[in-house]
């Protein structure tokens, strides 16, 4: 199927839904239900629930099956700053990780220019709103040499609290590349790509934070105000850390074949995987090395492992609190990550890897629980989708839009996804991914051609190329 027809179908125009916020205010806040979102760092959309049945998730599978799991959800941006700008605002953004700490000087120098972030949102309308882990682009959300400085916040009006227990790796500098048992990064090289040591999951950084997210958790639900708790797990986020007991479960572990592991031929946004590879590999490379990439993956497996765990401990606390029932939860991914697929080793690029991630929403009573929908969806639709939850009053200079819909009916329509990087942006659309270069070549993609990703056919199907281009435009206005 690859006929304009079929594919000028897609489009259609969608409209932010607006709720009207109750006359009875001040009972009505403390009726509000309340927010956990939970971000975790590079996790791709493998996980047992979302149809990889070699990978051991078993709490955020629960999750799926008692919510709703978004199986196309896309990322606007392939790297953890661009990507939680525009979670964390509802609005495009620049490409850079440095896109909060832009934004938050616009703050210091012209406040009225600057519309609220989706925490602050939820403060300003009663919420008492708390951070834990990397939420924002650093963890902690403060800037200075060692990420700690308290005269510059990352997101100024925003929390009520912001937190990072470094624990033994001292600061958050040293805990957002952390080995075992307090060891930093000062230089790449000498530290390990991967690691498994034995212990409890504090041995770790994540285990030392999700300590202070629980005790947050319980403080927090004893307040007469709702609250949104927005939780950081690092992991699976480069080095992959984790304790032994979660690489054991990959011991015996086969893998499937990596998909389209060839380097592309022609232009793309391929890269040489730096941030991969300047750790310590012990001389191997993965690309070249079948046992190695093997290695490597089992790593990644084992971080996510851990992360689920993780999940699971905020998960039990929330029931054990007896607060599931009045509480929204949203998991979700940053970006995707390259397992050797298109032989990369990480983020940064426009293929599907780096900008398909794992979304899940969970509310109380809701409709269709542990149906998955097969919707496209982005990240910019959370910041509404929560406010309409919440019944509060949605912005008006928001990006996306609410996901009610499709958390009444998984088998309802999505909409076609924007995202891009420094070099190029993109939009993917049911049938197809454009990636135009700043350049103006342009990449397209089949996604109902077995080749996928492979082979660009921009030049057999200059219609699609510029139906897809004005939209891509249109939307993101530049
Ligand atoms: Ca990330």
């Amino acid at each position: 199927m690859k006929s304009l027809r079929c594919f000028l179908l897609l489009f259609c125009c969608l409209s932010s839904s607006y709720s009207v916020r109750s006359a009875e205010e001040a009972t009505a806040i403390k009726k509000q239900p309340n927010v956990l979102l939970i971000c975790i760092d590079d996790l791709r959309p493998e996980l047992r629930s979302f149809g990889a049945e070699y990978i051991h998730s078993p709490n955020i599978d629960a999750l799926a099956a008692t919510g709703r799991a978004f199986h196309h959800h896309f990322v606007q941006a392939p790297t953890c700053g661009a990507s939680r700008y525009t979670l964390l605002t509802g609005q495009y953004g620049p490409a850079s990780n440095g896109a909060l700490f832009q934004r938050a000087s616009r703050v210091k120098t012209d406040a009225a220019s600057v519309s609220p972030s989706l925490p602050a949102w939820f403060r300003q309308h009663g919420y008492t709103t708390v951070s834990v882990g990397k939420v924002s682009h650093h963890p902690g959300g403060r800037g200075g040499p060692d990420w700690n400085d308290k005269n510059q916040l990352e997101m100024p009006h925003s929390w009520d609290r912001h937190l990072l227990p470094a624990g033994a790796w001292q600061h958050p500098r040293g805990w957002m590349h952390g080995l075992a048992n307090g060891e930093i990064r000062k230089n790449a090289k000498e530290m390990d790509l991967f690691q498994a040591q034995a212990g409890g999951d504090e041995v770790y950084p994540d285990g030392v934070s999700i300590n202070e997210a629980l005790q947050q958790l319980s403080s927090l639900s004893e307040s007469k105000v709702p609250f949104f708790l927005a939780v950081g797990v690092l992991r699976p986020h480069l080095p992959f850390g984790a304790p032994a007991k979660y690489f054991e479960l990959y011991k015996d572990t086969e893998l499937p074949k990596i998909a389209h592991a060839e380097k592309p031929a022609g232009k793309t946004t391929w890269h040489g995987s730096g941030e991969f590879m300047k750790y310590n590999r012990w001389g191997r490379n993965p690309n070249t090395d079948v046992d190695f990439a093997i290695e490597v993956r089992k790593a990644y497996a084992a971080c996510v492992s851990y992360a689920d765990a993780q999940v699971g401990r905020l998960l039990n606390r929330l029931d054990q609190l007896d607060q599931r029932d009045n509480t929204i939860i949203v998991l979700w991914g940053d970006h995707g990550w390259h397992l050797g697929e298109h032989s990369i080793w990480g983020k940064h690029a426009l293929f599907e890897e780096s900008l398909h991630s794992p979304m899940i929403i969970s509310t109380p009573k809701m409709s269709h629980a542990g149906e998955a929908t097969q919707a496209m969806v982005e990240t910019l639709d959370i910041f509404p989708t929560l406010c309409e939850l919440a019944k509060l009053e949605t912005p008006a200079n928001l990006d996306g839009v609410s996901l009610l819909p499709l958390l009444r009916n998984p088998q309802g329509k999505g909409h076609a996804a924007i995202g891009y990087a420094g070099r190029a942006k993109t939009i993917r659309s049911d049938t197809h991914r454009l990636i135009l270069h700043n350049d103006g070549f342009a990449e397209l993609y089949d996604h109902t051609s077995a080749e996928d990703e492979t082979h660009n056919v921009a030049e057999a199907y200059p219609e699609i190329v510029s139906v897809l281009t004005k939209e891509l435009q249109r939307r993101l206005g530049r």
